[in-house]
């Protein structure tokens, strides 16, 4: 869907007041946080009543976050959920593309009959779901397109809360502004939010410095510990299970960044993160260049993303996740090993 139709018709959905949700992805990161935040500002300045709603809790690092704690967390209190969703208007979907990434909202969402709306980044959507679209992979992140809506509507609609919101969620699926980032239209939007927001600095700290003890200790653990590399296949697989998860008390959020590490060294075109969670195995995949982690995530392990970086799940046990996971790699060697 071209941006002009998605203006037209989210122009008209927006034009009297409604009752909305706004919805992001289970296991929510910062960019959905953030982009649904600002969303939500927005919207109740024009007058609509609006509430946010997400599978699970987020990490306690984003919990400062303006507006954060509005959000209504289905594991925490179902029902307020389930009659939001059943009474709105209309659904927005931020950062993420299909029905089935919700988590445990999937059902409620998937019983409404009202008009969806879907703004994201992510490949492949099923735009079947989806009433008015707003979908690009070429952009860093969903809070990107959320800063271009705002502003479509007038500059004033950047206001320090939406700003730092935005430019959280910027931040951090930019890895500080080191990869995703296509265009220099990124910097100019970047440089619009850090006029309004709170000190850049300042946001930067409350997102980063944040780490108990226990989770920089854990991350060590998993670079020194748990971390294979498969010289063969320029991959490094770093595998947790459960107990070195409780070993060193494991919070939501915990193991966030640890993938990234593997990618650190030159020799490493694709790490992978795998943990044995509650009732499944979780795969994070991320990779450097052209070796696109989407489609190894998509074809074998029901997830899929962008080309850097993927997530996936199994429900098998935790070797077994792992043997699979080694046994792919022969059908991506010679991807894996091109110099570029
Ligand atoms: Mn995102």
């Amino acid at each position: 869907m071209q941006t002009d139709l998605f203006f037209e018709r989210f122009d008209a959905l927006i034009q009297s007041p409604k009752r909305i949700v706004l919805a992001c992805h289970v296991n929510p990161d910062g960019d959905a946080i953030g982009s649904v935040l600002a969303l939500s500002e927005f919207l109740q300045g024009r007058g609509h009543e609006v509430k946010m709603v997400v599978a699970n809790d987020f990490p306690e690092f984003l919990h400062w976050m303006p507006g954060a704690d509005a959000f209504l967390v289905f594991e925490q209190d179902a029902e307020s959920c389930k009659k939001a969703i059943a009474a709105a208007e209309c659904i927005m979907m931020l950062d993420f593309n299909n029905l089935s990434r919700s988590g445990i909202l999937h059902n409620e969402i998937g019983k409404t009959r009202c008009p969806r709306v879907l703004i994201d980044h992510h490949r492949d959507p099923d735009e079947s779901q989806f009433y008015c679209m707003w979908s690009d992979t070429c952009v860093s992140s969903t809070s990107e397109l959320v800063t271009e809506i705002l502003l479509h509507y007038g500059k004033s609609n950047l206001t320090e809360r939406c700003s730092t919101n935005l430019l959280v969620g910027i931040m951090t699926d930019t890895g500080s502004f080191a990869h995703s980032i296509y265009h220099p239209r990124t910097f100019e939007l970047v440089s619009l939010l850090v006029e309004k927001s709170m000190p850049f600095g300042y946001i930067h700290q409350l997102v980063y410095d944040t780490m108990s003890e226990n989770r920089l200790r854990l991350l060590g653990f998993a670079i020194n510990d748990r971390m294979e590399v498969l010289d063969a296949y320029s991959t490094a697989i770093i595998a947790l299970n459960k107990s070195d998860l409780e070993r060193f008390d494991y919070q939501v959020g915990d193991t966030e960044g640890v993938v990234n590490f593997p990618l650190s060294m030159k020799k490493i075109k694709m790490s992978v993160l795998v943990t044995e969670r509650q009732d499944q195995i979780r795969l994070s995949f991320r990779s450097k260049g052209n070796f696109s982690v989407h489609e190894l995530a998509n074809k074998h392990f029901k997830g899929g993303g962008h080309t850097n970086a993927a997530g996936g799940t199994l429900t098998c046990s935790f070797e077994e996740a792992v043997e699979k996971l080694k046994s792919v790699l022969p059908e991506y060697q010679e991807m894996l090993n091109m110099t570029e």
